[in-house]
């Protein structure tokens, strides 16, 4: 903690390390007072610098034991240290530095560095945690091969791990066990890890391509053993896909996978030694929903990919950090896409792009995908480095088509194997590889901000010509007041009475054979073009930014008519998605104009006739007709806004009143879908049955708001259900729909039944949150102080702070302010305990331009927390960035 204002932190001022460090030998004396952290580093100075730079090390709450140079200690004065820093003057060209220090993992209560998850032992390096364990060059560009050694009581700490192979296993002659971990792979220290803990295991085996028998484990608590099976399948279903999509193999004989419950994020991807937050691993039918499953599936792949997208080849630094992070969730949700449904998996992406990465795209802390400034790096693992730097990824993958790309992925890993590199490397391997210039494109890496895409149209029945104009603009972030246009690739096809038209653009031979001309990418690179189609026998509909081709908010007027088409007959699976969402805006923007002007709501039967349709058609997948009959969440709604318009009661009110004018229009049909839908199979978290529980959640769900009468079928579904999905939904839908007696005792029951299960209470919590009755505030308030909750685990201040700020804006946004100040308190007691925990949790109130009225109550919360004294890095970062755009 500082007084000063934390400083910025340029990319421009890079400048490569003065020393290497060829070996790392690490021993750590676990103890329950302290830890002994004895490191011997063999360093080297860099050839490139010349003359004899000083050796600044980085450290942070290390008290100092020992220096020492090939043996000889330091006297005092011939080193400085201060709160950051070791500074070494005189170094040989050449040398082994040991220095031993102190540290209390046991009171590390960011969950930075070395820490306590209640006894248990771990690890968390990235991205700058490593100096809170010994002093280091603390930055990915110094790779070094690491050995470790763990002292440890062999009763408390039973399982001792670390990174690469285990070489030695031995008890000393005081009773300890001492192991002895090599890592042959050279890695920068924010991939180191260790683990000591009183664990089980479950064990499976992998092998690989190669016939390397590789031994794949899974420590969590002796409770949760058999709650690994999803996870060990997805991580053998993740090898399996690297291997035949990317031609990517496992390089060790061992993979290790440890659950942990106090966690800062999802997981990490510590080499050979993946750590995660039980939450993103664990799996039951009682404790995790399908979402769940499907996350954890998800992440599993995502650390897994980075063995070779991150830690064979790593960032030079962080500003590089899309590099591994945008690169790796393209490689997952294609992973995902290919294990379930790809046009689903597409709809949840883009939804969350569009909900919460654009919002940041909008508002004070917007950043290129790859930044070039900060003050606290773990501030930047944003949805733009890691969503929109996916996008990126995947519109190259666009433009050079799959072959392409896969040669430019061979390229990239083959050249850069073994290196700290940067996204330029990564793109010119893409270049090289392919011979597409992309020097344009190289603007998304650069520009911050949503382009907007206007498309406007022109039909000529006599020349048979379809004209489509199109500009593109983008709006000003902090720092960048112009841009220059993008490289964006637009996806299309054209509707036409009987289904989608062949495409030709003019200048085009007529006979020009593609195996598929009804789809099209239009490369827009300038402000404005202009795409004149021929042989159009028909005025079209267009289909537009198919599979949402590009990270961009697109502008065509759309009809109603034309929605309903591109919804029931297009070919595109994201289109026909994104046309009833379109549709439905259209409709909920309808009521809030009915609303405020204080007439009753009117909702066109055209929403309802689509609606209708989709209930019919038993042809289409479960899981799509549940997104396609899912309105828009009220974030996306208020973030459709201009800025100082969003209203949250207005949204709020005009999208339930939709919802509930929909269930009592589609009654019948959605009370016999639900019926049909029910079925006796015991529980499995796979495809269509995910999309059948869906479906049916969705149809009780439509069927509850709009008549209390329908909450006897919650209840009956919530006694009779054999997972937590179902029974989630069912209690939901009282406790959305129904008062106090009807749900009162339905979440006590659920308590009662599962508090031992600390991951199925954190959604209990999470619903509390997000329910909309006038107490919830004061529920959250009183649950902060219920044995569920505890302000130190991080899931649980998500799953009850975070769900409150984030997914109930209309209590968060209350107009008396106590939403805000609610937060601002939780806040101020997480910067001092674990300042990146408070950082992240103060997003919503960032979003202060957004809402109509609330402007300056959400300001004045944020001033009082940037006046508070030692505001941590993380923080002030963020305050100070959104109080500075408030002139
Ligand atoms: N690389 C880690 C994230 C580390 C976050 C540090 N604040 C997990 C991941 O993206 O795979
Ligand atoms: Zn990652």
């Amino acid at each position: 903690m500082r007084e000063a204002n934390p400083g910025t932190i340029y990319l421009k001022d890079y400048s490569a390390p003065a020393f290497l460090i060829n070996r790392t030998e690490l021993h750590f004396e676990l103890g329950e007072e302290h830890t002994i952290v004895h490191s011997r580093l063999h360093l080297l100075r860099s050839p490139e610098h010349a003359g004899e730079p000083p050796l600044v090390l980085q450290g942070q709450e290390l008290e100092l034991l020992e220096v020492a140079i090939d043996r000889d200690v330091l006297v005092e004065d011939a080193y400085s240290v201060d709160e950051d820093t070791l500074v070494i003057d005189k170094l040989p060209e050449q040398c082994v530095l040991s220095v031993k220090t102190r540290i209390r993992p046991q009171d590390n209560s960011s969950l930075e560095g070395l820490y306590k998850s209640h006894t248990m032992f771990c690890t968390q390096c990235e991205a700058e945690g490593f100096r809170k364990i010994t002093y280091y060059l603390d930055r990915p560009d110094v790779m070094s091969v690491f050995t470790v050694t763990i002292t440890a009581d062999p009763v408390r700490y039973p399982v001792l791990l670390s990174n690469g192979n285990l070489l030695e296993d031995r008890t000393l002659d005081d009773g300890r066990r001492q192991v002895l971990w090599h890592d042959p792979f050279p890695k920068p220290c924010y991939l180191f890890a260790l683990v000591a803990g009183d664990l089980e295991c479950v064990e499976d085996q992998f092998t690989t391509a190669s016939g390397r028998e590789v031994c794949l484990r899974l420590y969590v608590e002796a409770k949760d053993l058999g709650k690994c099976e999803h996870a060990m399948g997805s991580l053998q279903r993740s090898m399996r896909w690297d291997e035949e999509v990317y031609g990517r193999m496992y390089d060790l004989d061992i993979f290790n996978i440890v659950a942990v419950d106090d966690f800062n994020m999802g997981a990490m991807e510590n080499k050979s030694l993946n750590i995660f937050n039980t939450s993103c691993v664990l799996c039951d039918p009682n404790i995790t929903t399908d979402r769940g499953y499907q996350r954890v599936e998800a992440i599993v792949a995502h650390e897994y990919f980075h063995n070779w997208s991150g830690n064979r080849v790593t960032c030079r630094d962080w500003f590089q950090l899309s590099l591994k992070e945008g690169f790796t969730v393209f490689r997952d949700a294609e992973f995902s896409a290919d294990v379930g449904s790809r046009t689903v998996k597409r709809v949840e992406d883009v939804t969350l792009l569009r909900t919460a990465q654009f919002a940041e795209d909008a508002g004070p802390m917007a950043h290129p995908v790859r930044p070039e400034a900060y003050i606290e790096i773990n501030n930047f693992y944003t949805l733009t480095v890691y969503e929109k730097g996916a996008e990126v990824v995947r519109m190259i993958h666009t433009l050079l088509g799959a072959e392409d790309f896969r040669r430019g992925s061979d390229l990239y890993f083959q050249r850069h194997d073994g290196q700290a590199v940067t996204c330029e490397d990564f793109v010119r391997a893409m270049e090289d590889a392919s011979g597409v210039d992309l020097g344009q494109f190289r603007r998304w890496y650069s520009q911050a901000g949503t382009p907007l895409l206007r498309v406007r149209d022109s039909y000529d029945e006599d020349a048979q010509t379809y004209v489509l104009e199109v500009s593109q603009s983008c709006p000003p972030t902090p720092g960048q007041p112009g841009k220059q246009p993008f490289v964006i690739p637009l996806a299309m096809g054209l509707l036409g009475d009987a289904g989608n038209l062949p495409l030709r653009l003019a200048g085009e031979e007529p006979d020009a054979e593609t195996a598929d001309n009804t789809h099209r990418v239009l490369v827009v690179d300038q402000a404005q073009q202009r795409f004149e189609f021929v042989g159009v026998g028909e005025r079209p509909v267009p289909s537009l930014l198919r599979g949402f081709s590009a990270p961009v908010r697109l502008d065509y007027p759309f009809s109603r008519v034309a929605l309903c088409q591109l919804m029931s007959r297009d070919d595109d699976g994201f289109v026909r998605w994104d046309s009833a969402q379109a549709l439905a805006t259209q409709v909920i923007g309808d009521v809030q104009a009915q609303l405020a002007a204080g007439e009753a709501p009117q909702v066109d039967a055209l929403l309802l006739e689509a609606c209708a349709s989709l209930l019919e058609d038993e042809s289409l997948e479960h899981a799509m007709v549940a997104e396609m009959l899912t309105l828009p969440g009220e974030n996306y709604l208020a973030e459709l806004c201009e800025e100082g318009v969003a209203d949250v009661d207005l949204i709020h009110a005009a999208r339930a009143a939709v919802q509930a004018a929909l269930g009592v229009g589609c009654r019948e049909l959605l009370l016999r879908r639900y019926q049909a839908l029910s079925s006796a199979r015991p529980y499995v978290a796979e495809g269509d049955e995910i999309g059948r529980r869906a479906l049916r959640n969705l149809c009780l769900d439509y069927l509850a708001c709009a008549d209390a009468a329908h909450l006897d079928m919650a209840r009956a579904q919530y006694q009779a259900a054999d997972n937590l999905t179902e029974r989630l939904a069912a209690l939901r839908c009282l406790a959305c729909y129904g008062g106090e007696g009807d749900w009162a005792a339905p979440l006590q029951a659920f308590y009662e039944d599962w508090q031992d299960e600390t991951l199925a209470i954190n959604h209990w919590l999470t619903l509390q949150a997000t329910m909309p009755d006038a107490g919830v505030l004061d529920r959250v308030r009183t649950l902060m102080a219920h044995p569920a909750f505890d302000l130190r685990n991080p899931n649980k201040v998500r799953a009850l702070v975070g769900a409150f700020a984030g997914q109930n804006p209309v209590h968060f946004h209350r107009e008396d302010g106590a939403g805000y100040a609610l937060l601002g308190e939780v806040v101020e007691k997480l910067n001092a305990s674990n300042p990146q925990i408070a950082a992240r949790l103060l997003t919503p109130l960032t979003r202060w331009r957004r809402y109509r009225g609330r402007g300056e109550a959400m300001c004045a919360e944020l001033e009082r927390l940037a006046a508070l004294p030692g505001l941590s890095p993380d923080v002030y970062e963020l305050v100070s960035k959104s109080l500075s755009q408030s002139a």
